[in-house]
């Protein structure tokens, strides 16, 4: 099978983002180009089909984090130069990150603004902790998520109950997560196949890039997959009602749909009319519907398809990037000691700080209780001075 040659990078961020992305690299099958980054080199010492970066190394010798953001994003920010040298030349990077933990929370903005920096488009994906976790990490988690979101073109987002449900809730806890792995993974596969595999319909990377540029934010990710005389019908009910897609997969509010059919030499153009007049119906009138096909042996007597929703697009004519401007990492997930803090209203106030007050020449800031002192109160506290 030829495959196309492109600058596609698969990322893991993170323990579990690093086995999500070996997950994948193991379905896949074949090279896959996939880095991970982690502070803990335990974690990843059994992933050996993937290069994984230890970030931090210095300052926090191999180990994780505890959970602290803050040391996540400290390990990116202490190994930057490394870690933009090994993203150098990637155009769209498929980021994978499980939050919860330190190094996905604070680590994986810091990895988008790099690879946002070097010119990738960024299609990321990040699952919630599970429920059971508890409410801190939960918390944590969605803390991080508009950061995460602000920083990639678009961004699936996928709690692990939810992964959970789509592997089958009888399955024994001790193995929920590995086969949520191995579901995502396998999910995953196909949009690779996807975009690698010269096809029927192409729906190559360009095409991709091009459907990145003109959405924003979160949308949604489902695979299917069915066999037998009525695989066609099958496979779009489920893929339209996969637990992937939350309790109530409201499909009417997305507004592009990109779709990968996969399946063997038998597939039939009927059966290829079907998939996508069923989908069609789902979906609202006006959703634009992108159709790629890929005819592989591996998949004969299957129709596997996978499915990326968008629900937002950019207006027509907006500039990627200036929607709006997001508090900084500093202000979500907490500054690294020394580190300059301004809340996105202060930073509304640039006519003040150029007056020259403010943080004083070479004198670390003093920060008490997360504020840091050497800002005048007005400036922390976002309030507008009329002058
Ligand atoms: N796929 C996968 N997910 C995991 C695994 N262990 C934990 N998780 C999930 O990933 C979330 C983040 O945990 P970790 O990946 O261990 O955290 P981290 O980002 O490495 O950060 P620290 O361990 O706190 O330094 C957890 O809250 C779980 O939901 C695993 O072995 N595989
Ligand atoms: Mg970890």
């Amino acid at each position: 099978m030829i495959e196309k040659q492109t600058n596609l990078m698969l990322i893991g961020v993170g323990g579990g983002g690093c086995h999500f992305a070996s997950a994948a690299v193991r379905a896949f099958g074949g090279a896959l180009p996939a880095i991970g980054f982690d502070t803990d080199a335990l974690a990843t010492r059994g992933i050996g089909n993937m290069r994984c970066m230890i970030i931090g190394a210095q300052r926090f010798d191999g180990h994780g984090t505890g959970g602290d953001s803050v040391k996540g994003r400290q390990a990116v920010r202490d190994d930057h130069e490394a870690i933009r040298a090994a993203l150098a030349g990637v155009r769209l990077a498929v980021v994978v990150t499980a939050l919860g933990g330190g190094v996905g929370n604070g680590a994986t903005p810091e990895l988008l603004q790099i690879l946002h920096d070097l010119g990738a488009h960024i299609l990321c994906f990040a699952t919630l902790p599970f429920e059971l976790e508890g409410r801190e990490r939960c918390q944590a988690a969605e803390r991080a998520l508009p950061l995460i979101e602000e920083g990639s073109d678009a961004l699936v987002v996928l709690p692990m109950d939810q992964l959970y449900a789509a592997v089958g809730v009888q399955t024994p806890l001790a193995d929920a997560i590995r086969q949520a792995e191995e579901t995502f993974g396998a999910g995953l596969t196909l949009l690779w196949r996807l975009i690698l595999t010269p096809g029927f319909i192409s729906l190559d990377p360009e095409s991709i890039l091009a459907m990145l540029t003109d959405t924003k934010g979160r949308c949604r990710f489902s695979v299917a997959s069915a066999t037998g005389a009525s695989r066609a019908t099958e496979a779009v009910a489920k893929l339209c009602c996969s637990p992937l897609l939350g309790p109530t997969p409201a499909l009417q509010e997305a507004q592009a749909v990109m779709l990968g059919i996969l399946a063997g030499g038998d597939l039939r153009l009927a059966e290829l009319t079907e998939v996508s007049q069923q989908l069609r119906a789902a979906l609202a009138p006006a959703c634009e519907l992108r159709l790629g096909t890929v005819l592989d042996e591996r998949y004969a007597g299957h129709i596997k398809l996978v499915a990326i929703f968008f629900d937002v697009l950019r207006e027509k004519g907006a500039v990627p990037g200036a929607e709006s401007e997001p508090d900084t990492l500093a202000d979500v997930l907490g500054p690294i000691p020394g580190e300059r803090r301004t809340s996105r209203r202060a930073r509304g106030k640039a006519a003040i700080r150029q007056t020259g007050q403010g943080r004083f020449k070479d004198v670390d800031a003093t920060w008490l209780n997360g504020e840091d002192l050497d800002h005048p109160t007005y400036l922390r506290q976002g309030i507008t001075l009329d002058r």
